[in-house]
């Protein structure tokens, strides 16, 4: 067995490169609160920059960049239409209704992350209508974390922008993992992020930096998300520390995201071919295997049980399915490793 464990529970669980703590060590600082940090104001011309949008804003979380995001595209009992497996309406303590009086309508992810447009439609309100909520915003994710890391394609976006349009919606994408679709896509980042009125983005996860994600969107938008920031806490003052790892993060960690899409089909392939585990390794385009357990086998428990016993983690994530993520903290042969473990967890237990 590797001394290591082999950690696949998430991309959250990576550690800073070298170069990203000596960033941080040299950082330039200054007063965020006031706007006078350095090394923020680079990263977020940066982040800009790349996700081709005005202006950014650095946040401590990719949940506080989705929050303060919809708090700057909707007031209280305002909609936002999200899917029903939608980071934002799953995995964020209900913040929007919590903090902002927003009004979550959830139509169903299809498989591939995306939301049928008819159902976008159908669930858009009449205004003109005193019983209803007034619907603000359409919410997207790329890549699809609970769609098994799927990525949406450009031509879909646009679909949906012009949908947007014609009842005067705006579009959020949480691009928690942005780049992984851009790297997926073959595309810039910018190409993934065009339709979006608002996209967030996290350094903290395949990039690798140990804190932050960033906002970006119009200059107007990033003055109301820079208030909402201020409004939950997340000032940070000197965070040109964090900002610091944040910039090696975008100038060393993208390209290499192709590396941890092949890891993840390659234990896509791996898996499939024991028994029991259910996965077709086609869909796994970016860095997240989602399979099932055959209903006469393991639990997911057992399994993540037996596999943490002998080395190697992964999730469990509600009914009989277990989520794997691939990450610059695992090598091609880590891989080899998991898949051998699984086999050896669902043999001993057969
Ligand atoms: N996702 C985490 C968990 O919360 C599930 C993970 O391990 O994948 N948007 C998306 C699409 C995310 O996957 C996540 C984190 C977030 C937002 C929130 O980011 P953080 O954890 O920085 O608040």
């Amino acid at each position: 067995m590797n001394e290591h464990a082999i950690d696949l529970r998430s991309d959250t669980v990576t550690l800073p490169s070298p170069a990203m703590r000596q960033a941080m060590f040299e950082a330039r600082l200054g007063d965020d609160v006031y706007g006078e940090d350095p090394t923020i104001n680079r990263l977020q011309a940066m982040a800009a920059e790349r996700l081709g949008k005005e202006a950014a804003l650095f946040v401590p979380s990719g949940t506080m960049a989705n929050l303060v995001c919809l708090l700057s595209h909707c007031g209280r009992g305002d909609e936002a239409i999200m899917g029903h497996m939608a980071h934002t309406f799953l995995f964020e303590a209900g913040g929007s209704a919590a903090v902002g009086g927003i009004h979550p309508h959830t139509v169903p992810n299809q498989p591939d992350g995306t939301l049928d447009l008819d159902d976008i439609r159908a669930a858009i309100r009449d205004p003109n209508n005193e019983h209803y909520p007034r619907t603000r915003l359409i919410c997207l994710e790329n890549t699809h974390n609970r769609c098994g890391g799927a990525v949406l394609a450009p031509d879909y976006m646009a679909q949906v922008r012009a949908l947007a349009d014609d009842y005067g919606l705006a579009i959020h994408l949480d691009g928690a993992r942005v780049f992984d679709a851009a790297v997926a896509l073959g595309v810039p980042a910018s190409v993934v992020a065009q339709d979006a009125d608002s996209v967030s983005f996290c350094l903290s996860k395949g990039l690798a930096a140990p804190v932050g994600s960033v906002v970006c969107g119009t200059e107007a938008f990033i003055r109301s998300a820079r208030r909402m920031r201020k409004l939950l806490g997340g000032g940070m003052r000197q965070a040109g520390v964090l900002a610091g790892a944040g910039i090696v993060a975008l100038d060393t960690m993208v390209d290499r995201l192709a590396e941890d899409h092949a890891n993840a089909r390659r234990l896509a392939e791996g898996l499939a071919d024991l028994h029991g585990i259910l996965l077709d390794p086609v869909r796994v385009t970016t860095n997240i295997v989602i399979f099932a357990l055959a209903p006469d086998g393991l639990s997911a428990e057992e399994l993540v049980a037996g596999l943490e016993a002998r080395g190697v983690k992964m999730g469990a994530i509600g009914g009989r399915k277990i989520r794997a993520v691939t990450h610059y903290g695992v090598q091609a042969e880590d891989i080899e490793q998991a898949i051998a473990t699984t086999r050896a967890v669902i043999e001993a237990a057969s």
